[in-house]
């Protein structure tokens, strides 16, 4: 059933979509994350991603990697487990799939794709992949552009809708249209998307888009100009990954998680100002945004 179901997301909106959190829960209560992603260079999305699970509340956290760079992430991880996974020249090899379906047998939740670059052996993972995860799913960052031009496997996906993080370069080489297209209908593009590939898309940028395959779309209140830097993507992933392993739908995983991101920007800047704000001081102020929520 298609709706016409539109809101901006606030504080309350926000505050609705909060998981219950039993006070006597334990870690294996709030579910465990599996993120694939990193690769030569980019170890920085990986962490960034694991670490923004822990702090968005994710009772475990496992960050599989390419075993190139799994030494580099055990060191930049600590609360977040970590797995190395088969490579080509330290890129993930077609060959992982076995071993992160393995590893997802225990988990409650799917993040793919933060620093993992793009070449055809991944593009194959990633095809062989999609259609046997049938566990709630974010892709992000080179994920979509391994994702693009291949859209048709997201219809032999079994599981819920997965959700789509792109930035508006991403959108752009998923749907083939120009980034200026898509800047200027941003609400259109991203319902359209949602609803043509049963997917849950959140169209990134100042006022995030979130839509749904059923029509609804919610657009996002919270954030500022300091998530203009390198990382801060890989942050919401982790987010978005780590409030499915809690239990949230889709579509609320997606909405949450972006306004949590933005809260977040707004209590760095706060502090300290949003010009020259790094990714990871999010981190920290992720459980402080979620707080105002409850
Ligand atoms: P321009 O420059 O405006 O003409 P890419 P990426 C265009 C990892 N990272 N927001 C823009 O065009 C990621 O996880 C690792 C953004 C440009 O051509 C990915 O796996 C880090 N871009 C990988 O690196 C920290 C916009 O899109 C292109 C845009 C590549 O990700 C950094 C940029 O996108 C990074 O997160 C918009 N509003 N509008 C680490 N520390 O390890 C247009 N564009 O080429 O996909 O590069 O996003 O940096
Ligand atoms: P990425 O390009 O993947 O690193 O993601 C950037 C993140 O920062 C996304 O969540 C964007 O919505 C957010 N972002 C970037 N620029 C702005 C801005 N000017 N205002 C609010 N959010 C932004
Ligand atoms: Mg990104």
């Amino acid at each position: 059933k298609v709706t016409s179901d539109v809101r901006l997301v606030d504080v309350a909106e926000a505050a609705r979509l909060l998981p219950e959190r039993p006070v006597a829960g334990h870690k294996g209560r709030f579910g465990h994350l599996l993120i694939v992603a990193g690769a030569p260079g980019k170890t920085g999305a990986a962490a960034l991603a694991g670490n923004a699970a822990v702090r968005g509340g994710s009772g475990l956290v496992t960050v599989a990697a390419p075993a190139a760079v799994h030494d580099i992430l055990e060191v930049k991880l600590t609360e977040a487990m970590t797995c190395p996974l088969a490579h080509v020249d330290g890129f993930l090899a077609t060959s992982a799939e076995e071993q992160i379906l393995e590893l997802l047998t225990e988990k409650q939740a799917l993040a793919f794709g933060p620093g993992v670059g793009q070449g055809d052996d991944l593009r194959n993972l990633l095809t062989v992949l999609l259609p046997q995860v049938e566990l709630p799913m974010v892709i992000d960052a080179d994920g979509l552009n391994l994702l693009a031009g291949q859209l048709g496997i997201l219809q032999e996906r079994k599981g819920p809708w997965p959700v789509l993080t792109p930035h508006p370069g991403e959108m752009a080489r998923l749907c083939g249209l120009s980034v200026a297209e898509i800047e200027a209908e941003r609400f259109r593009v991203a319902k359209g998307f949602a609803r043509a590939h049963n997917v849950v898309l959140l169209l990134k940028g100042a006022r995030t888009v979130i839509a749904a395959p059923d029509g609804r779309v919610r657009i996002n209140s919270s954030g500022n100009d300091g998530l203009a830097s390198g990382g801060s993507g890989d942050v919401l992933t982790g987010l978005v990954g780590a409030l499915l392993a809690q239990g949230l739908e889709s579509f609320d995983a997606a909405i949450l998680a972006a306004w949590l991101h933005g809260r977040a920007a707004e209590l760095v800047a706060a502090g300290q100002g949003a010009a020259g704000m790094a990714a990871s001081d999010l981190l920290c102020q992720l459980p402080v945004a979620r707080r105002e929520l409850s």
